[in-house]
């Protein structure tokens, strides 16, 4: 065996340029004067990749020879965002890399801005499963990310000359991809198909097809501890013999259909994030991605046993759930260990319940995953046999506990019946040990509300983890200038693995000179984003303006609708002479959101403020006090650009809709303060960084469920909101009478009949808070000093929201493992 080393500590700068010359030479075939800044970043790529190799060698040799148990972390998605600064910073390489690009003769940020953004996620979900493995590196857990490798990711979003969002396709892989290495003798057969046949008394199932999983790896370094785990995604390739096989019998082209088929599994990631439409290909990426991970687990932990022990794999690894996306695991691993190992049913069972455990990210109950019976059944067989196994002996066991047969027939796993369906949350909830919510609101209504059946007969699977976000991409590299002060501040960079350091920024919220420096900072960070929203958009961004932004998935619980409501408002007060507008805090409003493409109600709020934006932005009337700016595409390079740069941060979901959010701690922990109801983690941070540092706004959430009581929704109460305020009405009625519509009355109708007719989230009701609270944000923000006063002390407060604290919590609560010795 090759002797493992520890990691090498020192690497000079001419050492690494050495290393990225003799990438260029051999794996580009280039000299330096000939390379492009995207052959730099390709060499230099290989070059952290290679520095990373030893330590990623000895975290996986100490992780399967060791007693610590590993995590693995299924997730249909990873947002990871580009890598090159990142993994650099991680690896310790940050000023080697300077100073190789020095004398190379390359500017740093031409060379890091020629990598392309990987999108293989939709939003929150995504990128928290980045943010996660980060921090399982950087405390020194071991871990895999598995996941799916697509071809292309979330879709580029342009917009038309009306306003329209239109997708076009990410094929993220036109250029080189330096970062995944592609492992085709660690592959994974994954079936589809076929029937289930009885024999020796045995349920055997004879599968009709399946597709070759083949791992891609990413190594996952983590910040100054060592440790590097990996990132395996999967892709799926065809196998040849299918091929023959057809080609035997009819002619070529027949023969390639197959094989197009199966790599159709990996091909694309699906742009919805938050209905589940029930399609077989995101059934059979789930099962392919899941079942070629649990197969890769058994691999790895039991290597070249041909009977190994596997009663012993709950000590080994437990699986995470991000979503119900992986929950078919749950009776994939049943089959294996029945079917692949020969044990028992109930051996299995308790294998499997210690191994899984799941992560809910929502309370929207369209979001639930329920696959229809008969799709399982066409494609997974013998998973259904076992589903419905699972089932029969779930209500066995309830009614054993004493549970009421209404409750019972409630808590159905699998539905009986024509329509019979499979509830992958339900399976989840009581296939796993743990169920865990993302904030603590979230927590207490998924236990109170959405599986209060399960919580009444399971209390003790129920936890919380509130989310985290990685402060080494999300401050340090997004901030630097921010960065800098509080290592200033704290006299040490240590923070930036120990987040709840930032408390002893508190004092400095009273030393004027601390207090002063941060403005500048934050001035600056403005002036950048200018820039870069000059050159990147051709947006003429004025930086003297308070930046106010709301960027996140568009959908209707997130309430960009109110926002867009209050930006006209104000607009129409300015162009009536109600309001006079040298008397206004001049404000620039950012939008970012990628609505679903097939969310009409969302592609025409998209279209809305982008109209919004065009009338106000040309009217001279408004120039210098208000505008409003929709940089498309929103991504997370955009963020890391846009945060940092932020004012006030809008997160105005309906009370109880939001999960937790995660944009709204980057905000925080970037010196933004946040105009929020109180959802989702917005309660937290409010706790932290105090009542008096945050603007609240608008109905809770039990007064909310009381306005559902009373109809809102079903008999159109939002109507009598229109009536009764002069302002809303004003709003409503010029996006009814073509005002952003080149004075088309019917671009907008079917928005503005939601608002009056139903608007289920409740946009009507909390308008008229959410203008008085702006009254409190302009007077606070006209004292510049108190404003950065209160941003320090948002910072000095969230550092509970550093993803480490999050992965600390998922270890003692659910994981019960720790770093490796
Ligand atoms: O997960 C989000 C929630 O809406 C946020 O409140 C929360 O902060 C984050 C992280 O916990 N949910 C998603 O992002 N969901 C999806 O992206 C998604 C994707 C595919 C299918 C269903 C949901």
């Amino acid at each position: 065996m090759t002797e493992i080393t520890a990691p090498k500590s020192s690497l000079t700068s001419g050492e690494f340029t050495d290393e990225i010359r003799e990438q260029l030479k051999y794996t580009q075939g280039v000299t330096p004067e000939q390379a492009t800044a995207a052959d730099v970043y390709v060499a230099t790529a290989a070059a952290v990749r290679r520095h990373l190799v030893d330590s990623w060698m000895k975290t996986q040799h100490d992780m399967v020879n060791g007693d610590t148990k590993a995590v693995g972390y299924l997730s249909a998605e990873f947002l990871m965002g580009k890598q090159l600064e990142n993994a650099l910073l991680n690896a310790g390489l940050t000023e080697q890399f300077e100073g190789a690009m020095k004398e190379l003769g390359f500017d740093t940020k031409d060379v890091i801005d020629a990598e392309y953004e990987p999108g293989l996620g939709n939003g929150g979900l995504g990128r928290l499963a980045a943010c996660y493995i980060d921090s399982l590196a950087s405390i020194g857990v071991p871990a895999f990310g598995y996941g799916i490798r697509y071809q292309y990711g979330i879709f580029k979003q342009e917009f038309d000359e009306n306003g329209k969002q239109v997708e076009t396709p990410d094929y993220w892989l036109v250029n080189e991809e330096p970062w995944g290495h592609v492992d085709y003798n660690r592959d994974q057969r994954v079936n589809f198909g076929g029937e289930v046949v009885e024999e020796n008394g045995k349920r055997v199932w004879k599968p009709a097809w399946a597709v070759r999983a083949v791992p891609c790896d990413y190594m996952v370094p983590g910040y100054k501890s060592g440790r590097v785990n990996t990132l395996r995604l999967w892709t799926a390739k065809s196998y040849d013999e299918f091929d023959l096989l057809t080609f035997n019998k009819s002619d070529y082209l027949d023969a390639v259909i197959p094989k197009v088929e199966a790599e159709n599994i990996s091909k694309i990631l699906y742009p919805e994030d938050s209905t589940p439409q029930g399609k077989k290909l995101r059934l059979e990426q789930q099962y392919f991605f899941v079942s070629a991970s649990i197969h890769d687990a058994i691999r790895v932990f039991y290597p070249g046993e041909k009977n190994p022990d596997l009663t012993t794999l709950p000590n080994k690894i437990v699986f995470q759930l991000n979503d119900t996306h992986p929950v078919i695991g749950i009776p994939e691993l049943m089959r294996v260990l029945i079917d692949e190992y020969g044990y028992d049913w109930d051996t299995a069972w308790s294998i499997t319940n210690k191994t899984f455990n799941y992560t809910c990210h929502t309370l929207l109950p369209e979001a639930l995953e329920v696959w229809p019976a008969s799709l399982i059944g066409e494609l997974l067989p013998r998973h259904l046999e076992i589903i419905k196994k699972i089932n029969e002996q779930f209500m066995a066991e309830l009614k054993a506990k004493g549970v009421a047969d209404d409750q019972i027939e409630r808590m159905r796993i699998y539905t009986d019946g024509q329509d019979a369906s499979v509830r992958m949350a339900y399976l989840a909830t009581y296939g796993g040990s743990y169920v865990n919510g993302v904030a603590e609101l979230h927590s207490e209504l998924l236990k109170d509300v959405t599986l209060k059946d399960f919580s009444s007969v399971y209390p003790d699977k129920f936890t919380n983890v509130t989310n985290g976000v990685t402060p080494r991409r999300f401050i340090k590299l997004a901030n630097p200038r921010m960065s800098d002060l509080i290592t200033e501040g704290l006299g040490t960079d240590a923070w930036l693995s120990d987040l709840e350091q930032l408390k002893g920024l508190i004092p400095l919220a009273d030393d004027p000179e601390f207090v002063k420096k941060f403005a500048e900072v934050k001035q600056a960070n403005k002036n950048d984003f200018a820039a870069f929203a000059k050159r990147k958009y051709g947006f003429d961004i004025d930086p003297n303006t308070m930046f106010n932004t709301m960027i996140k998935r568009l959908h209707e619980y997130k309430r960009q609708a109110l926002k867009i409501l209050a930006v006209i408002a104000t607009y129409a007060d300015i162009k009536s002479g109600k309001v006079d507008p040298d008397t206004l805090v001049p404000r620039t409003v950012f939008f970012g959101a990628k609505a679903a493409p097939g969310y009409y109600l969302a592609k025409q709020t998209i279209q809305l403020i982008n109209n919004v934006a065009r009338v106000i932005n040309n009217d001279p009337a408004t120039k210098g006090k208000l505008h409003v700016y929709f940089p498309w595409n929103y991504n997370i390079e955009l963020a890391q650009n846009l945060i940092p740069a932020t004012d006030l941060d809008e997160q105005i979901s309906q009370a109880g809709k939001e999960a937790s959010g995660t944009g709204n701690m980057k905000f925080a922990l970037n010196g933004a303060l946040t105009v929020g109801t109180l959802d989702g983690a917005n309660v937290e941070i409010r706790q932290r960084v105090g009542a008096e540092n945050f603007f609240l706004f608008g109905m809770t959430e039990p007064e909310v469920s009381a306005m559902y009581a009373k109809g809102y929704d079903t008999k159109g109460l939002s109507r009598e909101y229109y009536e009764k305020d002069p302002q809303l009405k004003q709003a409503i009625d010029m996006v009814a009478d073509g005002t952003f519509s080149d004075g088309d009355k019917d671009t907008y109708k079917d928005l503005v009949n939601d608002w009056l007719n139903k608007d289920y989230f409740m946009t009507l009701a909390d308008f008229r808070a959410y203008m008085d609270i702006q009254a409190e944000i302009e007077e606070t923000y006209r004292d510049p000093m108190k404003w950065a006063r209160m941003a320090v002390l948002n910072v000095a407060n969230s550092g509970y929201f550093s993803s480490d604290r999050s992965i600390e919590d998922y270890l003692e609560r659910i994981w019960h493992t720790g770093a490796l010795k």
